[in-house]
């Protein structure tokens, strides 16, 4: 029987010498480190022999919550290696989230930070969770410590392409988050299909600057390099100076349009330096056309916009070399997300579900094999967010050209994201509602020179309370991961209501609208 383990698929494109450099660290205090691939495959196999010793049941959780490093990625590749289930978690989230998905989740192994050892501890063996290991970014930790009396040697557990291999938590418009239960079939086909779409050579490398908690770092960005048997320059964290220096090394970047915003405003970006990358592939936010416009006047590139979700991984792409599909055109356009990618369908659907006209804008719906499986335990969910012929029901407003190019408008889901992290107001609105004083709240999005979109939350004081802006993002700010914290507080006598009582968010995005200009 085949193996259709992702991990499997990656080890396999591995390339035959074992002992050329497959990671390089730079910039930051962890700098000047390498990793040969034959490191990379010795010590995911030894964190995947620690996880076998535990003898978890099949499809366990293991939830991680610690800073970037290499050594993360090798436990990833480890938890796929042992077939167990990988729920990255964001390091900015704070106890309240943790508890959240630590009990909706159930994971067997938890692995944190040194620093975060207490809290996270006691809300994992509260869950029930049996084992809780520590990894740092300097390589120390109890996860190494135990790793390190285990065998280098590791057979792939065998998995079906439907099997689950991750977790990915993202928030709801309304209630909880949502876990988006991905396969090792969806991963693999839509690693597979960039690879061919994006014209992966042989001489790549990949500058990996973005974190790996979120499906474009771990996702698009490792598969990619890895199922092309490709290096990785790898920063712990953006550095917009140390990302420009190392161009003339490089081939590929990825980024969320906040990083290209600020690798705009160095100095150092140059046609010349940008000579020998030949791909810079933007996603998870709306690029704007004047960053686009820039970026190609300064560098002579033209950035690559695509989109995706966590949900359904990536869903289009604008085109690398000529998509033979749409007529052979190979250009990218800004202000576009290009072409639905190979085996994947996407359609526009006015409310009732009936397929759009050419260019007129209605709700987005994909199907395709990179499509999830569910949100974890929530079946009502997910069967609301399918329609009966098996697409799902995005929440992107777009419209598809003549041409075949899709574009996105607008979103029906009240979300904000702001640098590249989804932020739901009604989250924002449930923690401020809930203080003392509070009588109720709406949080919009605005406009952001460097993170895109940014909150403000509009509050009214209950009668006779007095309210402090500063003090409602201050208690934010100790329940809420930071970038959800919004960049302004206001508070006014009352919200703009329509005749049928609901808060008119356009009206106060608008009046708010210019407050970072
Ligand atoms: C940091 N801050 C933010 C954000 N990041 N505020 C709003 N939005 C943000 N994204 C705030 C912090 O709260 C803090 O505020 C201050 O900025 C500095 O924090 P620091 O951590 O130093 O920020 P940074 O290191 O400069 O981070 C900015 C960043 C980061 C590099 C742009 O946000 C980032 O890596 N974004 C990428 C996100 C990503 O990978 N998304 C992919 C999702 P204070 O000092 O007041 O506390 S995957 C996805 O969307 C789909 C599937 C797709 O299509 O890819
Ligand atoms: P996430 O929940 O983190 O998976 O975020 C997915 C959402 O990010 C999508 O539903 C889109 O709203 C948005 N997104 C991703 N890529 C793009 C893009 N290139 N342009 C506009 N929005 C995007």
């Amino acid at each position: 029987m085949d193996n259709h383990n992702l991990f499997a698929a990656l080890r396999a494109a591995f390339p035959a010498d074992l002992d050329a450099t497959a990671v390089e660290t730079v910039g930051g205090e962890h700098a000047g480190l390498r990793y040969s691939w034959r490191d990379l495959d010795r010590a995911s196999a030894m964190l995947a022999n620690l996880l076998d010793s535990l003898q978890l049941p099949a499809g366990s959780r293991i939830a991680v919550q610690v800073d970037k490093s290499v050594e993360a990625l090798m436990l990833y590749l480890a938890t796929l290696r042992a077939g167990h289930v990988f729920l990255p978690l964001n390091t900015a989230y704070q106890a309240g989230e943790i508890e959240y998905f630590v009990g909706n989740a159930e994971p067997a192994v938890v692995v944190c930070s040194k620093a975060n050892f207490g809290w996270v501890s006691k809300i994992a063996f509260k869950a029930g969770t049996r084992h809780v290991f520590t990894l740092d970014e300097d390589r120390s930790g109890t996860l190494l410590d135990r790793a390190a009396h285990h065998s280098d040697v590791h057979t792939p557990a065998l998995r079906q392409a439907d099997d689950l291999a991750v977790i990915i938590y993202t928030s709801g418009t309304t209630g909880r988050s949502k876990g988006a239960m991905l396969s090792h079939g969806n991963m693999l086909s839509n690693a597979q299909v960039l690879r061919q779409y994006w014209g992966w050579r042989p001489d790549d490398v990949l500058i990996h600057a973005l974190p790996i908690f979120h499906v474009h770092g771990l996702f698009v960005a490792i598969h990619g390099a890895l199922i092309n048997g490709s290096p990785m320059l790898w920063l712990n964290r953006f550095d917009p100076r140390a990302t420009v220096a190392l161009f003339p090394r490089a081939t590929v970047f990825m980024g969320v349009p906040t990083l290209y915003v600020r690798m705009l405003a160095e100095p150092g970006l140059t046609k010349q330096q940008a000579a020998h990358m030949r791909l810079f592939i933007s996603g998870s936010a709306p690029l704007l056309i004047e960053t686009f416009d820039e970026w190609k006047q300064r560098t002579g590139q033209t950035i690559l916009e695509r989109y995706g979700m966590s949900e359904t991984v990536m869903i289009t792409s604008n085109p690398y070399p000529a998509d033979p599909r749409f007529g052979g055109q190979d250009e990218r356009r800004g202000g576009t997300v290009g072409f639905v990618l190979p085996g994947v369908e996407l359609r526009v659907v006015d409310d009732a579900g009936a397929p759009m006209p050419v260019d007129e804008i209605g709700g987005i719906q994909v199907r395709g094999p990179n499509v999830f499986k569910g949100y974890w335990r929530m079946p009502e969910k997910t069967a609301e967010e399918f329609t009966a012929d098996g697409f799902f029901k995005t929440g992107d407003v777009g419209r598809i050209d003549a041409r075949g190019y899709v574009s996105i408008v607008g979103r029906s889901k009240d979300l904000i994201i702001s640098g590249g992290y989804n932020v739901y107001p009604a989250e924002i609105e449930g923690c401020i509602n809930e203080m003392a004083g509070v009588a109720e709240s709406a949080v919009v999005g605005v406009p952001h020179p460097d993170f895109g979109e940014v909150g403000v939350a509009v509050v009214i004081a209950k009668p006779g309370a007095s309210l402090d802006a500063n003090q409602i993002l201050a208690a934010l700010k100790a329940r809420l991961a930071n970038f959800k914290i919004p960049k302004r507080c206001v508070v006014v006598p009352e919200l703009p209501r329509n005749t049928m009582g609901k808060v008119q968010k356009n009206l106060l995005r608008d009046q708010y609208k210019a407050s970072f200009a």
